[in-house]
């Protein structure tokens, strides 16, 4: 092999057999292998990934292969483009990625927070530096990570002290199955947008968390809008009504029992959402024509509340919620809990 005209180096495979002779059957790849064969062909060549840069011409035996995709001799082109052309115009970044290029200079990507990696193809180990203090178990999710903190500590990596804190022993409420807090009237404006994020710790699978709804003078639920977040077998599920009819959305997975997680719950006009921590988002739209949220000056109650019949009459509405609760935030503000 000689590269730009220097001296050849040559190396020669041991002789087994009587096999000196080349066979290839099948398809010639430039730049890469197709998924399904990567993964065989970069172990055998050594190679951590396909080729990234230009290639001009390719000549085997005096035949010159013409590169141009859909040409005679080019059958399939996957994730390529002109050279010369901005190296930044593919994309190439994954994951959030931003991409940079110089004039003649391959493209670089700086990656966004928690992923590394020439495409940022790699998540950050952000749970290998252990951040969780006190013995916390770390788990990550996506770039980011949520500590299981040790009975007795909160925060993100478990460092506040629950009981010699009185400003988050303030904010954390223990419900044990059929106590409830009435919120103090807090400042939200929550006609156009509502968005709650709330942790908890649950410690049985169903329950409600957060209702604030329209009652009648004797403290029943007859019609109108209201918000609740809901637990079903642990998953959370908010449900909302703005006028248009009672409408739903579950997050995709459930929440870790007697473990502490951020719940974010809410709408923006007909658009509900829940989520669990960093996780995926699922989304769901309210019926038509009604889409504000008119709470006027009725009480919020977090952990149940003191009568069933200030729910509407919805069957996972029945049970109230056991475990902790802390850190609610409503459209940002931190609403005290005790
Ligand atoms: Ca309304």
């Amino acid at each position: 092999m000689t590269v730009d005209g220097v001296a050849a180096i040559e190396s020669t495979r041991p002789q087994r057999g009587a096999n000196q002779h080349l066979n290839l059957m099948g398809a010639l790849y430039l730049g890469g292998t197709v998924a399904q064969m990567a993964q065989s062909v970069h172990k055998a060549a050594q190679a951590v990934g396909n080729y990234s840069g230009c290639i001009r011409s390719l000549q085997i035996n005096e035949k010159a292969y013409d590169l141009r995709i859909a040409s005679r001799d080019s059958k399939l082109g996957i994730n390529i483009g002109q050279c010369g052309a901005d190296p930044c115009s593919n994309a190439p970044c994954m994951n959030n990625g931003r991409c940079s290029a110089g004039l003649d200079k391959p493209f670089k990507c700086n990656c966004a927070s928690g992923y590394e990696g020439v495409l940022c193809e790699r998540l950050v180990d952000v749970c290998a530096t252990n951040p969780c203090l006190f013995g916390g178990m770390c788990t990550q999710t996506g770039g980011s990570f949520v500590c299981a903190c040790p009975s007795g500590r909160i925060g993100k990596t478990c460092e506040k002290d629950l009981l010699n804190n009185d400003e988050e022993a303030a904010m954390t409420a223990l419900f044990e199955g059929d106590g409830c807090v009435r919120l103090a009237p807090f400042r939200a404006d929550v006609d156009v947008t509502f968005n709650a994020d709330v942790w908890l710790k649950p410690s049985s699978p169903n329950g409600i968390v957060f209702y604030w709804g329209h009652s009648d003078p004797a403290g029943r639920y007859v019609n109108g809008d209201f918000v609740a977040l809901v637990l079903v077998n642990f998953v959370p599920h908010f449900f909302w009504n703005v006028g248009s009819g009672v409408s739903s959305v579950s997050a995709s997975s459930p929440l870790d029992e007697n473990t502490w997680s951020s719940v974010k719950f809410g709408r923006h006009l007909r658009n509900g959402s829940v989520g669990i921590n960093d996780g995926p988002v699922a989304r769901s739209l309210s019926p038509p024509n009604r889409s504000h949220l008119n709470l006027g000056s009725f009480s919020a109650y977090l952990g149940g509340v003191p009568n069933f019949a200030a729910l509407p009459a919805i069957a996972k509405f029945n049970n109230s919620f056991s475990g902790g609760i802390q850190q609610l935030t409503i459209n940002g503000a931190a609403v005290n809990i005790k």
